[in-house]
């Protein structure tokens, strides 16, 4: 049985929970208590020295990293559909699972986590410096979203649970792009049963 390691406001954990609740693989849901501190605990960072969720833990096998983690269960599974072998439209689920880590995630990031999490500790630099830079990232991601129904053609990947649970996290903000092909880019993702459940509840 497989243990994910998450936490339910981590977009980075749902995008996981969501593939493996769609593809309908068993595993068992541990919830690591983040605000109390519990991925600091010597325990957890045997698991994962970052101090981040998720973690999957397979038998012997342990994984950080939420896109790697995608990439597994994709391999180990056969989830071709999720994780298409065609060179050109493996190449661009890549590149966007990659844009999202390298570009997305730092701004919503800046934005949500002192917007929502941080209290009287936000600090409004960073929540600046996030909607400045989401100007140029919501360009690129709505232009993408013109030319197709998902991001890697006109079938649900990897990509899309990866990008949608970084817009769903914008949401808690009330920062998601009002772009409308990413509107209705993440209303297509919205209906994919399992990462639909996996949605945060505030
Ligand atoms: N690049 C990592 C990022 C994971 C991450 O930032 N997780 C956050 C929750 S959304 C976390 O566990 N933060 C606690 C910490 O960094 O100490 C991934 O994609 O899995």
């Amino acid at each position: 049985m497989l243990t994910l390691y998450h936490h339910p406001f981590s977009q980075h954990a749902r995008r996981v929970a969501a593939l493996l609740e769609q593809a309908d693989i068993p595993y068992e849901a541990v919830p690591v208590a983040l605000n109390e501190g519990a991925h600091k605990a010597a325990d957890y960072l045997k698991i994962n020295p970052n101090h981040q969720v998720p973690t999957l833990v397979d038998g012997d096998v342990k994984i950080h990293e939420s896109n790697a983690i995608l990439r597994y269960l994709c391999h180990k599974y056969s989830l071709t559909d999720w994780y298409p072998e065609d060179p050109a439209v493996r190449a661009s689920v890549e590149q966007w699972l990659d844009w999202n880590q390298c570009r997305l995630s730092r701004s919503v990031i800046d934005i949500v986590l002192n917007k929502v999490f941080m209290g009287d500790d936000a600090n409004q630099a960073e929540i600046a410096r996030g909607e400045e830079n989401m100007i140029e990232l919501s360009a690129i991601l709505g232009d993408a979203l013109e030319q197709h129904r998902f991001l890697a053609g006109n079938s649900a990947t990897i990509a899309d649970l990866s990008v949608a649970s970084n817009i769903s996290q914008l949401q808690l903000a009330d920062a998601a792009p009002d772009r409308s092909s990413i509107q209705a880019w993440y209303l297509r993702v919205c209906d994919i049963p399992g990462f639909r459940i996996t949605l945060p509840k505030m």
